[in-house]
């Protein structure tokens, strides 16, 4: 070995140490904990992360918007504090199964998984639905295995991933624990269904591994230290530590993780009447390199309303000028936001304050009750169901809301804030279906959104959306028109700037979801699209994109495009103005049916009403092969429209009910008949 070799070596050696140490240097260095890395030992072989980590319980979850990852980390947490198990929380999408069959048969899972589509996996699971439906029949007899899914039962497919889990995994030989949990959006009864699987599992859990139950108390899982100064490394808000000073310009990739910091170069007030608002925005992508297809989803982040901030650092006395850094204790937990950073800036930028409560926090909450008194009550609402829907449910209240109602407006002062940074749900980005082409703006995404802003009958305030009374205030400020809402005033206002003016000038953090809504590849083929309300977002896009397509080469000839769209009246009619002029470029080939539902003297339609008039058209068009979309509401209008179609598909052909249910199922398996409903 000559001394090159030796230097080689020696460098070798340092490097390695360094790899090893990373972890540690890289705190002593930056102290600024990248909460979006993984934080295993860089592992993404869930066997080796338990196994190194001395776990004895597996909890993971497959989450699209943060409710499924919700409850398996409260879920985690339980087991921790109550019998002391050591419990890997662990995001499907961050690690690979092949090594699953190693688990040994002593460390129990429990899979917590939400669905979408016709039955999908979230987006992050569906390389663990690959795994499951290649491992081998027999080739898991080692797990024991809980399921909890989250569905919602007005979709067809309900609870379509959890069943399709259990489904795999016994055929590969796993052993399921109790029975499966499903909780269901529909019945708004998630929480509820939760609970009662929840305490039977535990239960079982108990008998089986023989644990011991432990009083119930907070134990923090970060280490916590306030900080005397802002440095450059300390968030305000920021959405992820890539936007920190301390780091460099960031300009992408930009992810579903790393939101663009987009312009709202235009919006406006869709409505005329002065009850509801309905706010076009536009972002403009031209700096950001994202690209987006006519139909796919915009993903905005928000951040909460001042007069909500304020209510919360009130009834916590919380001072918003702390600084404060968190170090997790256990290598595989996350810091939940960027971090150092103040309480002020978590609180409106990185928690849902305003979302209804659960009664499970309220079992978490006794611990901290202010005095006997207060402690009975919240007792007795923390068990009861009916109770608890009566007096904090349907009244719609908040946390903040529901604490001052309980204690009669007194302070709840000896609520440790770490407890609130890991109880309180993460502040998650809201879905738009997009309202612009990306033929014929490329560089723009148009949105169209209705604002969440109704009285709340129990209380006499308003019931407010966050994201869309953002909007809203935008679009206000931007037009200066922020005076002339005496007639329909803002419930709530904003810090428009946001940190450190990162969002000067109407600026919002967004990202685009990829969807499968898309027009068919033949501009011949006819298409049916029904969308009222917000639902007809994508079509105004979906129409837009034809005339785009027209105006480049007007030699080609279009299918028949035909659009039913629905309002109350002439007042919230969308993009009224607009439709004609698409009509003169596309002529004969679009046609739009409107049905109004509250024009005084006149009896109520819905677009379903206008299919069944048109039904022999439409029995045309789909004998012609035509695609169907359907947008807007989940709950009746997209089961209304089915079952409409049902009906027409049953005369057409001359079947009874059960072969047509039959077709329309066949049409959507073969994405000819697609939903975006919500
Ligand atoms: C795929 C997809 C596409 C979508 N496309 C569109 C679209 O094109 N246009 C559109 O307008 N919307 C669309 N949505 C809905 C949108 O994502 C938001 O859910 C909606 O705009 C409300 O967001 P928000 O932040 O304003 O309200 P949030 O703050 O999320 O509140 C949601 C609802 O809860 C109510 N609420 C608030 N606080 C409480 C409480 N304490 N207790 C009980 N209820 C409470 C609010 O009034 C509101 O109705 C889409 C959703 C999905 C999933
Ligand atoms: N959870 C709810 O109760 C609820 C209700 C409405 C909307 N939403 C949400 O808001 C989204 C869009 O709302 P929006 O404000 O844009 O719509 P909107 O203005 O409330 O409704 C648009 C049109 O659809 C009509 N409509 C109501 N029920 C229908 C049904 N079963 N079938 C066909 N048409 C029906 C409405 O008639 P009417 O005159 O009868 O209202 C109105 O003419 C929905 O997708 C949903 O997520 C929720
Ligand atoms: C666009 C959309 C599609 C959905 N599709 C289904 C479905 O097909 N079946 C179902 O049971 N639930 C469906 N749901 C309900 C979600 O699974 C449910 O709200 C769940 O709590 C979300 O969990 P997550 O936040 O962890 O993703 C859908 C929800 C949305 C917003
Ligand atoms: C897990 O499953 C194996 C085989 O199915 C079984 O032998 C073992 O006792 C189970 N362990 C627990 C804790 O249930
Ligand atoms: C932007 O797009 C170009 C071309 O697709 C690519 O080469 C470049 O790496 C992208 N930049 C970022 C930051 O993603
Ligand atoms: C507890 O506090 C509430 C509200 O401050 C008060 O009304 C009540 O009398 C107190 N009860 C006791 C036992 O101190
Ligand atoms: C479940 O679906 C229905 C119908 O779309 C909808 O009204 C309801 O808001 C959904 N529940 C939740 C919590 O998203
Ligand atoms: C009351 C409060 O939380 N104020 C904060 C609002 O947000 C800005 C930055 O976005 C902070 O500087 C304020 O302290």
């Amino acid at each position: 070995m000559n001394s090159t070799d030796l230097l080689t070596v020696a460098v070798i050696c340092i490097l390695f140490f360094i790899y090893k140490k990373w972890d540690v240097i890289k705190e002593l260095i930056f102290s600024n904990d990248d909460h979006i890395s993984a934080v295993n030992s860089g592992s993404r072989d869930i066997v080796q992360v338990v196994l190194e980590n001395n776990k004895n319980y597996l909890v993971l979850f497959g989450s699209q918007t943060g409710t499924a990852e919700d409850y398996a980390k409260k879920f985690s947490k339980e087991l921790s504090s109550k019998f002391n198990l050591n419990v890997l929380c662990a995001d499907l999408e961050l690690y690979d199964y092949d090594t699953l069959s190693e688990l040994p048969n002593n460390v129990l899972v429990s899979i917590f998984m939400s669905t979408y589509g016709e039955g999908d996996f979230p987006d992050g699971a569906i390389p663990f639905e690959t795994f499951l439906t290649t491992t081998g029949e027999n080739s898991l007899t080692n797990l024991n295995f809980s399921i909890f899914g989250l569905g919602n039962s007005t979709y067809e497919f309900y609870n379509g991933a959890a069943r399709k889990v259990l489904k795999y995994l016994q055929s590969a030989g796993g052993n399921l624990l109790g029975s499966i949990g499903e909780g269901d959006d529909a019945t708004g009864s998630t929480d509820e269904d939760y609970l009662t699987w929840k305490e039977s599992i535990m239960a079982e859990l108990k008998n089986k591994l023989h644990l011991e139950e432990q009083e119930h108390k907070f134990k923090s899982t970060f280490k916590y230290e306030t900080l005397p100064e802002i440095n450059s490394h300390v968030s305000l808000g920021e959405p992820t530590s890539k936007y920190l000073p301390s780091e460099p310009a960031f300009t992408g990739p930009f992810t579903a993780a790393q939101p663009f910091i987009a312009p709202i170069i235009k919006s406006h007030e869709l409505f005329t009447s002065v009850e509801r608002n309905c706010i076009h925005s536009e972002f403009d992508i031209s700096s950001s390199n994202i690209s987006y297809s006519t139909g796919d989803h915009l993903g905005i982040w928000p951040s909460n309303a001042t007069e909500k901030v304020q209510q919360f650092l009130n009834v916590f006395n919380l001072n918003p000028d702390t600084i404060f850094n968190l170090v997790s204790q256990d290598k595989t937990i996350k810091v939940p936001f960027p971090c150092p950073t103040t309480v002020g800036a978590v609180i409106r930028h990185y928690l849902e304050i305003t979302g209804p409560v659960s009664r499970q926090f309220f079992e978490h909450l006794i611990q901290f009750a202010p005095n006997s008194s207060i402690k009975e009550k919240l007792t007795k609402l923390a068990k009861d169901k009916d109770a608890f829907q009566q007096e904090i449910t349907s009244k719609y209240f908040n946390l903040a809301d529901a604490l001052l109602y309980l204690s009669g407006g007194s302070k709840w002062e000896s609520i440790p804030w770490e407890f609130l940074i890991e109880n309180i749900p993460k502040l998650q980005p809201r879905y738009y279906s997009i309202s612009s082409s990306s033929l014929s703006e490329r560089n723009t995404i148009h949105v169209t959104s209705v604002v969440e802003n109704t009285p709340n009958p129990k209380t006499g305030s308003n019931i407010v959306g966050v994201t869309t009374n953002l909007l809203r205030n935008i679009q206000l400020a931007q037009n200066k028109q922020l005076q002339s809402t005496e007639i329909n005033p803002l419930p709530v206002h904003y810090d428009l700037n946001g940190p450190r003016d990162l969002f000067a000038n109407y600026k919002l953090p967004v990202h685009v979801r990829q969807s499968t809504f898309r027009l068919p590849q033949n501009i011949e083929t006819p298409v049916i699209m029904i969308g009222p309300g917000t639902g007809v977002a994508p079509f105004r896009g979906f129409i837009r994109e034809r005339v785009a397509q027209v105006e480049k080469d007007n030699s080609i000839k279009l299918g028949k495009h035909i659009l039913f769209y629905g309002c109350r009246n002439e007042q919230d009619y969308l993009y009224q103005e607009e439709w004609s002029k698409y009509a003169t470029v596309l002529g004969e080939s679009f046609e739009m049916n409107v049905a109004f539902s509250r024009v005084p003297g006149t009896k109520k339609v819905y677009v379903q009403d206008k299919l069944n008039e048109m039904s022999s058209d439409i029995w045309d068009l789909l004998k012609k092969g035509a695609y169907i979309y359907v947008c807007g509401d989940a709950g009746r209008m997209a089961k209304d429209v089915s079952r409409t179609f049902i009906n027409i598909l049953q005369k057409g052909h001359g079947i009874n009910e059960a072969e047509a249910l039959e077709m329309v199922k066949a049409l959507k398996t073969a994405g000819k008949y697609q939903e975006d409903v919500w």
